[in-house]
């Protein structure tokens, strides 16, 4: 027999005790790009101390998806955090919950649940074109010089998931709507971003602001949940589906009914409210600032816009508006998408996952309870993978003709990867297709006269989102006189 080695960990940073590695990881840069810089002097996988937790970081794609899909099952778990605890009431949703049977159940709930979307009136496709008609209406009555496109972007993503989640809608200057703007921007400033309390929990006893935000917009969050819950629970019935909270309404009577309590598969009312919080909020603040970070990009590369329009133009024309149907037709309007999830991940750590057995990455071998955090700014910025990295060029993921989408790089994983997989990849994928295809049809953005261009640095967190910025939306020749 061939004897293995005894210790083959990971090249290791510097490493004290109580404090773990936390010297080497102060920087001025954001923690995406630091972990990226140290792979010069570690490698593409090395380890580290946060306190008492023993950390792996991946930055090249075969060692990612080693640890996403060969062996997803066992790098499935999810850490415990001071922060993510607040949110999700220990862990009681999809994406912050550890591996369990009743994460398993949810997923697959909630996975059923948005397949049913697929056909009927009540269509996603429906849905969001219906959000997209009255956005463009709304920006064509705000013929503006300068506007920022968030709030009514916002509202046009929220508007989508509510009609999933909740069979319900905003109007423009909704006092609730409001409010959900601001506690979900508290929410992503301060959940999740690996500060202080989430290395020392014991730091929690002292004043800590972020902290205070957090619980503040949690608060305020569960409250219009729990009122959302309570107007559901009273109309439900048994006979009619309206959308995905009924859909966990009916799976939690039918498990008390078959008794799949004893199977250990809980949902209590906690787990449904957290678990709509999961959708209502990835649903949300990810398409959101996917569609932000789009237009600052082509706000800054208008021959990009005007490849757009082209197509768009020659395949669509402007006596209908575009459909999923046309997704094949619009080959540079894809390769557009995929090229701002390339250059701007959405989750550039992913969320960290946890080994749940003794196992091995590569010639490495881990401990049970390593977290694993894959760099995914890393893999999309390899220089080994993409000529000229930090360049916006949709072209990348055209074929030599410019007709169709290809992937030029394995190292691209913008949902993720197995069976932490995003679970809204199909819905969100729908989304930018049809927005921005509706957006573009009917408008030119531009640059506001006399103001800079958008800033490309994203602000680090649980989601990378862009600085806010303003924008000429002006409408095009063919529209001024509908
Ligand atoms: C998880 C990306 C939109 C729901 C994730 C993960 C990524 C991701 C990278 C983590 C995978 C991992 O930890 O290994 C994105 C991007 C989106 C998007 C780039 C938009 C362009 C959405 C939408 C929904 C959603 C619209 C809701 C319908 C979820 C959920 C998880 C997740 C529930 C947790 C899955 C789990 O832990 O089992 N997403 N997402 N996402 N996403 Fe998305
Ligand atoms: C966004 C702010 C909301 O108020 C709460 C929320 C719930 C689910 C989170 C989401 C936030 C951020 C993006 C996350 C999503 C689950 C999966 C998704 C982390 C914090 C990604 C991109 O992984």
């Amino acid at each position: 027999k061939i004897h293995k080695p005894l210790d083959t960990r990971p090249p290791s940073l510097p490493c004290f005790p109580i404090i773990g590695s936390l010297l080497s990881l102060r920087s001025h840069l954001p923690p995406h790009i630091h972990f990226q810089e140290l792979q010069k002097m570690y490698g593409a996988v090395y380890s580290l101390m946060m306190g008492a937790h023993h950390l792996i970081i991946i930055n090249d794609h075969q060692h990612a998806k080693e640890v996403l899909l060969k062996k997803g099952k066992i790098f499935a778990g999810r850490p415990r955090t001071v922060t993510t605890d607040i949110l999700t009431r220990d862990g009681k949703d999809i994406a912050f919950a550890d591996y369990s049977s009743t994460w398993k159940f949810h997923r697959k709930i909630v996975h059923g649940a948005l397949c049913m979307f697929g056909e009927g009136s009540s269509s996603i496709e429906k849905i969001i074109c219906r959000e997209a008609s009255s956005m463009c209406k709304t920006l064509e009555d705000l013929q503006s010089t300068a506007i920022d496109l968030a709030p009514e972007l916002t509202r046009a993503v929220t508007n989508v998931v509510c009609s999933l989640c909740f069979t319900s809608s905003y109007e423009r200057g909704d006092p609730e709507f409001e409010a959900m703007l601001r506690y979900s921007q508290g929410i992503v400033d301060t959940v999740a971003k690996d500060s202080l309390v989430d290395i020392f929990p014991w730091l929690q006893i002292f004043p800590n602001k972020d902290l205070k935000i957090l619980k503040q917009s949690v608060a305020i969050r569960d409250n219009l949940l729990q009122k959302k819950y309570e107007e559901h629970k009273a109309e439900y019935s048994n006979d009619v589906q309206r959308d995905l909270l009924d859909a966990l309404l009916r799976a939690k009577s039918s498990s008390e009914n078959n008794n799949t309590l004893i199977q250990g598969v809980g949902l209590t009312d906690d787990h449904l409210l957290m678990t709509v919080g999961d959708i209502f909020g990835a649903g949300v603040e990810t398409t959101t600032t996917v569609l932000k970070w789009s237009i600052a990009y082509l706000i800054h590369n208008p021959q990009v816009q005007k490849k757009i329009q082209e197509e768009l133009d020659c395949q669509i024309g402007m006596e209908r508006p575009p459909s999923l149907n046309d997704r094949g037709k619009l080959p540079y309007l894809e390769a557009t998408i995929r090229e701002v999830l390339r250059i701007r991940p959405v989750s550039p750590l992913l969320i960290p996952h946890v080994a749940l057995t003794n196992s091995s990455i590569g010639e490495y071998t881990v401990q049970k309870g390593t977290r694993v955090i894959i760099n995914l700014w890393a893999l999309h910025h390899d220089e080994k993978e993409w000529k000229n990295p930090d360049h916006f060029d949709p072209g990348r993921f055209l074929d030599e003709e410019g007709n169709t989408v290809c992937s030029p790089s394995p190292s691209f994983l913008p949902f993720g990867a197995g069976i932490r997989v995003c679970l809204g990849e199909a819905l969100a994928k729908m989304e930018l297709f049809l927005f921005l295809s509706w957006i573009l049809q009917r408008f030119t953005l531009e640059v506001p006269p006399n103001q800079s261009l958008p800033d490309l640095q994203g602000k680090f967190g649980v989601v990378l989102q862009p600085q806010k910025y303003k924008v000429h939306a002006k409408l095009r020749d063919g529209w001024v006189k509908k």
